[in-house]
């Protein structure tokens, strides 16, 4: 067990949220697995696949961690000296491209963020807030962002964007239909995008995005290509990840025969989204099916697993 010591730990870091949010999990695993890879001395393919499976069964709404992972291993070579090297390549490429991505996910959203605007953002989605920082370096913004319960990553959003030196007001969650008329965007980012264009995010998202349409707010979703689901493309759907009831309920409440649900995430239709900013460019959500056949490299896959084809990455 030994040699999978950091792997778990990894796992485990990525289990109790120290490293959070769809990106920094995909591009955290890359690192890990190309880490591992590096110290593999033999059965190369059988180690590189148990720390991918154990990385995998941390948090199963981030289909970004599952296209990092496979992105990863879609190594080759006939040695394990040529099987590492391309592993390391490959995890380079992938977080070059996470970084990349959220530049270029900022510099277009931002153009469509008029300046004197204000936005409501959800939770804490680096992709939104690179939108939402471009945008406030070219003109004037103020920001309202939720607070985000039960896990409050709406705090992590409103010191970022204090240190930036935006204007930015925190509101508990349940606020959002009181103050929507006030704002000229919501900008939330993603976990995953289905084929037929629908976003998973935060608990609370689809409400926002409900109330968005009812006040006809611009509902902007802000998503790495890699955040689209391949596996929709086949007819999975995607796995909403319930997390502890102690996250929500005190000891005494739990133990009082009270049930506590605990989604992580929910699902907005393609009809509450205006527009998908990817680093490819500004989308409608009914292109997601083109993101994932052409830019993904996905078929419907006639093996059980799929995997992908490297070609189609930059
Ligand atoms: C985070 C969350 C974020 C997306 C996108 O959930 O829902 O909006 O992951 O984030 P959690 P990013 O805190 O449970 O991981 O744009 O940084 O990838």
């Amino acid at each position: 067990m030994g040699e999978f010591e950091h792997i778990i730990e990894s796992a485990r870091r990525i289990v109790d949220m120290e490293v959070r949010g769809a990106g920094r999990i995909a591009r955290f695993a890359a690192e890990v697995l190309m880490r591992f890879a590096e110290e593999i001395e033999k059965d190369f393919d059988e180690k590189m696949s148990e720390a991918s499976k154990i990385l995998l069964n941390t948090r199963p709404t981030a289909v970004s961690l599952y296209n990092s992972v496979n992105y990863v291993m879609n190594y080759s070579g006939d040695s394990v000296e040529e099987k590492r090297k391309d592993v390391i390549r490959r995890a380079r490429e992938f977080i070059q491209w996470v970084d990349s991505a959220k530049r270029e996910i900022g510099r277009i959203g931002a153009r469509r963020i008029r300046s004197g605007s204000t936005i409501l953002t959800h939770c804490n989605s680096s992709a939104a807030l690179s939108v939402i920082k471009e945008a406030a370096r070219k003109g004037d913004i103020r920001v309202y962002a939720t607070e985000s319960r039960p896990r409050y990553q709406g705090h992590i959003t409103v010191r970022e964007l204090a240190d930036e030196g935006i204007d930015v007001t925190l509101i508990v969650d349940s606020a959002v239909r009181y103050f929507m008329r006030e704002m000229d965007y919501v900008v939330v980012g993603a976990d995953a995008i289905t084929v037929n264009g629908a976003l998973i995010n935060k608990i609370g998202t689809s409400q926002i995005a409900l109330c968005a349409s009812e006040a006809r707010i611009p509902f902007i979703v802000a998503a790495e290509t890699y955040k689209f689901s391949p596996k929709t493309l086949s007819g999975e759907t995607v796995v909403i990840e319930e997390r502890d009831p102690s996250e929500v309920a005190p000891e005494s409440i739990r133990k009082s025969g009270v049930k506590v649900r605990n989604p992580a995430f929910d699902i907005t239709p393609r009809r509450y989204i205006d527009l998908i900013v990817t680093e490819i460019g500004a989308i409608p959500p009914e292109m997601a099916y083109v993101v994932i056949k052409e830019r993904l490299g996905y078929t419907i896959p006639s093996k059980e697993e799929i995997t992908l084809v490297p070609e189609h990455y930059d």
